[in-house]
C-alpha cells in the first residue's frame, strides 16, 4: 500500500464496514421473517435463489472477527443492527436474544478498542411490515422510530455514532423503481413514497435518538459519479437527471428542505399528501455526514418514459461487479457535498472497496487490485483533505466477503476470505497490507 496513518491528519479515523443480513446469519437467534427471506425465495430474484440464513455466521463467530478488526489496526467498526431481530414482528415485543447480541458486540469492540458505529437499517424490512406496505406506507417513519428507541434503548449509552438509514437510493429507487432488491416493485408512485418516507424515517429516528441524549449523529448517502455517454445535449441533461434522482434528491432533502425540480417532474402525481410539510422532521440536524463511493456511470438518452436514460458500458477499468474504477469521482463528491450542502460538517467515507474474483491458494489470497483500488481512492481522500474539506475518516467495505443482495455469495468485497463451505476465515493480502500501513 502506498499510504500509511501518517499521511493523515491524527484524528483521522480507518475502518470497516459490514450489514446485518450480510453477516450474522438471519436464522439464528430468534430473528423475524424480513422481505429479503421472500424476495429471495422468488425465483429469479436471486442469484441461485441465495439468502442471508447463514451468511458469514458472524451470529456466532462475532468474538473472532471483532479480534480481526483490531488485527487490522482499525479504529472503528460500522455494523447495522437488524430492526428484525431486536422486533420480529417489526413492532411490538423486543427478542431478548437480539438486543443481547448487539449488547454483546458493542461491548466486544468496547474491549478491544474500537468504536462502535451503528446504522439502524440495512435493508432487512420485517415482513409485518412488508405486508403492511413497507416503505410505501407512512407509518413506517413512526415504527422506525420506536425501533430506534428499543435498540438505542440498550446499545446507545456506548455506540461511537449513529445514522439511520444506509443509502436511501438504495430503498427507494433500486428497490423500487429497478426492482433489483427486496421488494422487487417497478412503480413510479411507490418510488416516489419510499423515497420520501424514507428520508420522513431518517428525521424520526434522529429525533428519537436525539432525545435520549445521543450524540454524534449523521446520515450515510450513496453516491455514483453521472457522465455523459456522448457529446450531445440529451446525453448532459440525461446524466444530470440520474445526478439529480441519484446524488441529489436525498441530500437535497436533508440539508435544504427542498427536491430537485428535475425529479420533481416525474414524481409530483405521486407523491404522498402533504409531503411538503414533513421537511421539518427531514431536516433534524446533523454532526456529520457519511458518503459511500464505488463508481461512475455513462449515462444515455432514449425514448423510453421519465427518467427516459439507460446506463451503457464504459471503457475503464472494472471491478467483478462491472463497476468502473474512477477515483477522481470520490474527490467530486467529497470538494461538491462540503461546498453546496454540508458546508463544513465532518464527512466520512462510510463505504469504499471492491469485488475481485479472489482465490484462495495455498491458504493466501493475493488480492493486489484491491490493495490498488483503496490506495486510489485514499489518494483522493488526501487531495480533497489538502483541498480543505473536512473528511475524518474511511471505511473498507467489506470486513469479510459475504451476501452481496441479488448477486448472492459470488461477490467478494471483504478484506477477508470467507469460505461459504466451512466458513472459515482467511485474511488476504488486502488485510495484512492495512494493518502494516495502519500500524502505530
Ligand atoms: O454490499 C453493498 C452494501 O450492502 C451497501 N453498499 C454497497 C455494497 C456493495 O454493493
Amino acid at each position: 500500500m502506498q499510504f500509511t496513518r501518517a499521511d493523515f491528519p491524527d484524528d483521522f479515523l480507518f475502518g470497516a464496514a459490514t450489514s446485518s443480513y450480510q453477516i450474522e446469519g438471519h436464522g439464528f437467534g430468534g430473528a423475524g421473517p424480513t422481505h429479503w427471506d421472500s424476495f429471495a425465495a422468488t425465483p429469479g430474484n436471486v442469484v441461485r435463489a441465495e439468502n442471508g440464513a447463514v451468511a458469514c455466521d458472524h451470529y456466532h463467530r462475532w468474538a473472532a472477527d471483532l479480534d480481526l478488526l483490531r488485527g487490522a489496526n482499525l479504529d472503528v467498526y460500522r455494523f447495522s443492527t437488524s430492526w428484525a431481530r431486536v422486533l420480529p414482528e417489526g413492532t411490538g415485543t423486543p427478542n431478548p436474544e437480539g438486543l443481547d447480541f448487539y449488547d454483546r458486540l458493542v461491548d466486544g469492540l468496547l474491549e478491544r478498542g474500537l468504536k462502535p458505529a451503528v446504522t439502524l437499517y440495512h435493508w432487512e424490512l420485517p415482513a409485518p411490515l412488508a405486508d403492511k406496505g413497507g416503505w410505501r406506507n407512512r407509518d413506517i417513519a413512526g415504527h422506525f422510530a420506536d425501533f430506534t428507541e428499543t435498540i438505542m434503548g440498550r446499545i446507545g449509552d456506548r455506540v461511537w455514532s449513529a445514522a439511520p438509514i444506509n443509502e436511501p437510493w438504495c430503498v427507494g429507487w433500486l428497490s423500487h423503481f429497478l426492482g433489483q432488491h427486496a421488494p422487487g416493485m417497478r412503480d413510479i408512485r411507490a418510488t416516489a413514497r419510499a423515497m420520501h418516507h424514507v428520508l420522513l424515517a431518517h428525521g424520526t429516528a434522529t429525533q428519537a435518538m436525539r432525545a435520549m441524549g445521543m450524540t454524534n449523529l449523521g446520515a450515510v448517502c450513496n453516491f455514483e459519479f453521472a457522465a455523459p455517454a456522448d457529446q450531445g445535449a440529451e446525453a448532459a441533461r440525461a446524466a444530470r437527471l440520474y445526478d439529480a434522482y441519484y446524488n441529489r434528491f436525498f441530500l437535497s432533502g436533508l440539508f435544504r428542505g427542498e427536491y430537485p425540480d428535475a425529479v420533481m417532474e416525474g414524481f409530483a402525481p405521486h407523491m404522498p399528501a402533504g409531503w411538503q410539510d414533513d421537511f421539518e422532521v427531514i431536516r433534524a440536524p446533523l454532526d456529520w455526514l457519511g458518503l459511500n463511493y464505488y463508481t461512475r456511470k455513462l449515462i444515455a438518452p432514449d425514448a423510453g418514459a421519465w427518467p427516459g436514460h439507460h446506463e451503457v458500458a464504459g471503457p475503464l477499468p472494472k471491478t467483478a461487479m462491472g463497476w468502473e474504477i474512477h477515483p477522481d469521482g470520490l474527490l467530486h463528491f467529497l470538494t461538491w457535498v462540503d461546498r453546496d450542502f454540508t458546508r463544513g460538517l465532518p464527512l466520512y467515507v462510510t463505504e469504499n472497496g471492491m469485488a475481485a474474483p479472489d482465490l484462495l491458494r495455498d491458504g493466501a489470497v493475493d488480492d493486489q487490485p484491491r490493495i490498488d483500488y483503496i490506495d486510489a481512492h485514499l489518494a483522493a481522500v488526501r487531495q480533497a483533505l489538502d483541498l480543505g474539506v473536512p473528511v475524518k475518516g474511511y471505511f473498507t467495505w467489506s470486513l469479510l466477503d459475504n451476501y452481496e443482495w441479488a448477486l448472492g455469495y459470488d461477490k467478494r468485497f471483504g478484506l477477508v476470505h470467507v469460505d461459504f463451505d466451512n466458513l472459515e476465515r482467511t485474511p488476504k493480502a488486502s488485510y495484512h497490507a492495512l494493518a502494516r500501513a495502519l500500524a502505530r
